[in-house]
């Protein structure tokens, strides 16, 4: 890209005094590269004197995760922007403001969330966030309802699903969760300990077709504009707000892979309370928070997007007559399978999560680490015959006991 280059921090400095109408002229700026992400630097700008601060996000020209041998584009700024910008018109209070974009830069300037922690943190420390569920099942059925062709003009969507070709990105996913975790990839980052079990994973035959099964989804569905990496990584949270951050992932493709993204990771904290919990009373309490969250947010999320369709549906055929409880039972299912996917990458695929890999005791990290494989094979296996959320959590509850 011309004139692209990586900010240093006194070059993210001099870009922020050059917004206008932001900072005083001549006020002293402080800044903070603390991007802990896999992909992207992340400044945190501010100002002391006025209180008044902004994050700069620039993407790389490669995956930092694993260096500059594995080159990525820096379209992806583009499609976190665009993304943020639609969310935003969608659910205003859920996302962080876009100030600005700079394409040259693969730059975007959004607003601040430094009063929020990191939801993967959050939930690690012990904390509890009774609004979130209501907060993520609004973020999820307003996204997932008004960028599908339920929601919008099917030719306007087929324009949209165009800006949102991703392949870069999409590609990371159907490698890193759709491929690698199921044969012996170099990719892989399997855990010695645990080394049995994911073998056994390599082998299984009947999981290997479910998992090529809601990959051929993943390719093909284009159902909704999705976030396309929504874990609690991608979640900024306190008491009373919720703000989901980094859709760089952000594709046309199957509702159930964002769904299933917020639940795999609070099932693999469910998973990692083996060594975060102090003891055998706390553990079954936070296990308990989390199923609730997890029962709630389907709940809430049915309900909200059964209420957009039938208030705000665009067409007479998707109003047939069981169409749908046939079409909400489909998405259940994709979420299923998609939860179960998104918890086994993580166990032994190459980028793994805090909530398993921090657990400094290590019989408690292994014993996460099955119960984590556990729920996510069970689930991928059990997809297409899904019912009902209170069996995904029969399936989570059942690896504990
Ligand atoms: C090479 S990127 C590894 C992972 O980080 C992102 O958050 C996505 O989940 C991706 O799969
Ligand atoms: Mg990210």
């Amino acid at each position: 890209m011309p004139g692209y280059h990586a900010l240093s921090e006194a070059q993210a400095i001099e870009y922020a005094r050059s917004i206008p109408d932001l900072f005083s002229k001549n006020s002293e700026l402080v800044c903070r590269e603390i991007g802990d992400g896999n992909l992207n630097l992340v400044f945190h700008i501010s100002e002391p004197a006025s209180g008044k601060s902004i994050i700069l996000k620039q993407a790389l020209p490669y995956a930092k995760v694993v260096g500059e041998s594995w080159p990525l584009t820096l379209d992806r700024a583009r499609i976190e922007s665009e993304a943020l910008i639609i969310q935003g018109k969608l659910c205003p209070d859920l996302v962080p403001h876009v100030y600005a974009y700079e394409p040259d830069l693969a730059l975007t300037v959004m607003q601040d969330l430094s009063d929020h922690v990191i939801m993967r943190k959050g939930l690690m420390d012990g904390n509890r966030y009774p609004l979130f569920a209501g907060h993520i099942a609004t973020f999820l059925a307003q996204t997932l309802f008004y960028t599908s062709d339920l929601g919008m003009n099917q030719q306007q969507k087929k324009e949209q699903v165009k800006r949102f070709i991703n392949p870069e990105l999409c590609k990371i996913t159907e490698d890193l969760i759709f491929d690698d975790p199921y044969t012996d990839s170099p990719n892989n980052n399997v855990p010695p300990a645990i080394r049995d079990a994911v073998e056994a994973v390599w082998k299984d035959q009947a999981l290997h077709l479910e998992v090529a099964i809601l990959r051929g989804k993943f390719l093909t569905h284009a159902q909704s504009l999705l976030h396309g990496d929504l874990h609690t990584g991608s979640i900024f949270i306190k008491a009373d707000s919720t703000k989901v951050i980094d859709p760089e992932f952000a594709y046309y493709g199957p509702m159930g892979f964002d769904i299933g993204a917020v639940l795999a990771n609070l099932l693999l904290n469910f998973a990692s309370q083996e060594g975060w919990s102090a003891d055998a009373d706390s553990r079954k309490s936070y296990r308990a928070y989390l199923t609730q969250t997890i029962r709630d947010i389907w709940t809430k999320f049915e309900a909200e997007f059964r209420s957009l369709w039938n208030e705000h549906g665009v067409d007479r055929v998707s109003k047939t007559a069981g169409y749908q409880d046939w079409y909400m039972k489909e998405v259940l299912r994709d979420t299923f399978g998609f939860t179960g996917s998104k918890m086994v990458r993580r166990v032994h695929g190459l980028a793994q999560v805090a909530d398993i890999n921090k657990l400094e005791d290590e019989a408690a990290k292994e014993r996460a680490q099955r119960i984590a494989l556990a729920i996510g094979t069970s689930l991928i296996k059990f997809n297409r015959q899904a019912d009902s959320i209170e069996q995904l959590i029969e399936i989570a509850d059942k690896a504990v006991h």
